[in-house]
């Protein structure tokens, strides 16, 4: 029976995973931890406890108390909240991380961990187009070089002591339910809420930035496919390229364009259009769909169907 342990279970992508997780491995066998409080269908649905991953050791008791099989670590400072506070950034990212590979080569029943790597490991000497899974990686963030020193740690401690760590390189995410905070994507999520509150929009990127990205549904498919993939089936112990629509602001802007004619959207670019400029525009995800089977499901038009109705239902809007 597995026991899994969410760290960031409050975040974008933890407060979806952790209910997915629940629905599979049953809901008292899925612990979700944050430093901060979590929403209440995280805690009336299974076990929620407030915990510090920079804590080794209340994170080693916690572990061993709830005879935790399998971690989830989801915690991070993302791309542009990194740039304001470099070094803090960098320990808090890569200490964590560290915490959590240490506790899996000493606790012999953790067996599987995730991590989530990113498209900020790449730099501008990287392919823009179709980036390979193999290639220069010269990333200029703090996030992208905290997330590029990770990905070698898991090859690392997989390689000299066995440790089953799995990870995707995730482009930026969209998603109704939980908003991410302080990342250069953000715009994809933004730019959703504000056209429906709002009608307008200030975006920090201009028109024509063509990112990755994947909504959150594809990225929660993914991750659970990948965790509960054959580990003979894998061939790479860091982290696999993935990849969703690639979209510019101007393109979803036109996408909403069709629901709500009068959407308002003006481009202030701020410190994260570099940012932007230095990842790739496309990310060729072909060997993740050779090893485990994956095909994104989730195009442009559905997503901005999807995001809509949410964001007004939530919101209590008719429109
Ligand atoms: C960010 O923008 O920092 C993140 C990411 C792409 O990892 N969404």
């Amino acid at each position: 029976m597995e026991r899994i342990l969410i760290i960031g279970a409050a975040g974008q992508i933890g407060s979806e995973l952790t209910l997915e997780l629940r629905k599979i491995y049953g809901n008292s066998n899925v612990f979700a931890t944050d430093i901060k409080d979590a929403q209440a269908d995280i805690k009336e649905t299974g076990p929620f406890q407030l915990l510090d991953v920079m804590d080794d050791k209340h994170l080693i008791h916690f572990v061993i108390r709830h005879k935790i099989t399998q971690i989830y670590h989801l915690a991070a400072v993302l791309s542009g909240n990194a740039e304001k506070l470099p070094v803090q950034a960098w320990h808090i990212n890569m200490n964590s991380l560290m915490n959590i590979l240490e506790v899996a080569k000493l606790v012999e029943e953790v067996k599987k961990i995730f991590w989530p790597s990113s498209i900020a490991v790449f730099g501008p000497s990287t392919p823009k187009q179709m980036t390979p899974q193999v290639t220069f990686m010269e990333p200029t963030t703090v996030y992208g070089i905290s997330k590029l020193a990770g990905e070698r740690w898991c090859e690392y401690y997989f390689k000299r002591y066995g440790t089953d760590i799995r990870s995707l390189r995730y482009p930026g995410l969209i998603s109704y339910k939980t908003e991410p905070g302080g990342g250069t994507t953000d715009w994809a999520v933004e730019i959703f809420f504000e056209a429906v509150k709002k009608g307008k929009y200030t975006c920090f990127l201009n028109e024509n930035t063509v990112q990755p990205l994947m909504f959150m549904d594809d990225a929660i498919k993914a991750t659970i496919s990948l965790m509960e993939a054959e580990r003979s089936k894998l061939d790479i112990h860091s982290a696999y390229n993935i990849c969703g629509p690639c979209l510019s602001p101007g393109m979803v802007t036109d996408s909403i364009r069709n629901y709500i004619p009068d959407f308002a959207v003006e481009y202030k670019p701020d410190f994260r259009q570099q940012i932007a400029d230095s990842w790739p525009q496309s990310v060729d995800d072909s060997l993740l769909r050779k090893n485990i089977g994956w095909q994104p499901g989730f195009d442009l038009k559905k997503i901005t169907e999807i995001m809509l109705l949410k964001i007004r239902e939530k919101n209590n809007f008719s429109k």
